[in-house]
């Protein structure tokens, strides 16, 4: 490698079991996480959003790039326009667009077009996902690897809210033009997932489909 400019990397290592326990507790932890469509109609706290998207923001990318943004909605006249013009979508989507194999993989979810979610949740986080970037004289700059960029970014940020107690749900209608639009965001960006975020109801329930994960052996092979 060419030298360049550089500081020592400051990160905790440890022993085996130490690095075993830590292993162990964080899959107990993160095996709790499930995808949930309830949500208390409650207001979240905003600065454990921005401190859960500073961790999203530390998220490794194509050369450094970082080609994402989030816009976080709390705004209830907002969320309702989102909700309106995803439910369109999604009528369009359950009623014809999905192909009968698709519809037939989520109907374990009992999944539909009803998405009153996005009215009760504390708040959405709309990530965008820069298929390029913008130089400040308006030329394109080239991105590398967006989507598994944001895709990370996002992995950390799911993690993050979970850690944090707060449920969310990974909602893609198809397409998402709506919203750029509702957002006024740019044309270098396109929405990569509408991500809800709350407090979990009362008796928020996970379908149990959503609990049928695969073995480790039947995900991971070892040369
Ligand atoms: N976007 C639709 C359909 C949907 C698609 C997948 I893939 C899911 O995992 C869940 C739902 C909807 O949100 O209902």
């Amino acid at each position: 490698m060419k030298p360049i400019p550089s500081v020592p990397l400051e990160m905790q290592t440890f022993v085996e079991d130490e690095m075993r326990r830590r292993a162990e507790a964080f899959f107990d932890f993160m095996k709790q996480r499930h995808s949930t469509r309830d949500f208390a109609d409650k207001p979240v706290p905003l600065d454990v959003i921005m401190t859960c998207l500073a961790t999203a923001g530390r998220a490794p990318s194509g050369a450094n790039q970082q080609p994402w943004h989030f816009v976080v909605v709390t705004d209830p006249a907002t969320k309702h326009k989102i909700r309106l013009a995803a439910e369109e979508e999604e009528r369009a989507f359950y009623a014809g667009r999905a192909s009968e194999e698709w519809l037939e993989a989520l109907a374990p979810l009992g999944t539909d077009a009803d998405k009153s979610f996005i009215d009760r949740a504390g708040c959405l986080i709309v990530i965008f996902a820069q298929s390029y970037g913008l130089a400040d004289d308006g030329s394109r700059v080239k991105h590398y690897y967006v989507q598994e960029s944001v895709g990370i970014a996002t992995g950390f940020l799911i993690a993050a809210l979970h850690n944090a107690g707060l449920a969310c749900l990974t909602h893609t209608p198809s397409p998402m033009g709506f919203l750029s639009e509702i957002l006024n965001r740019p044309k270098n960006e396109r929405a990569y997932i509408n991500l809800v975020v709350g407090y979990p109801a009362e008796n928020a329930q996970v379908p149990l489909h959503a609990l049928e994960k695969k073995a480790l052996s039947e995900f991971v092979s070892v040369v």
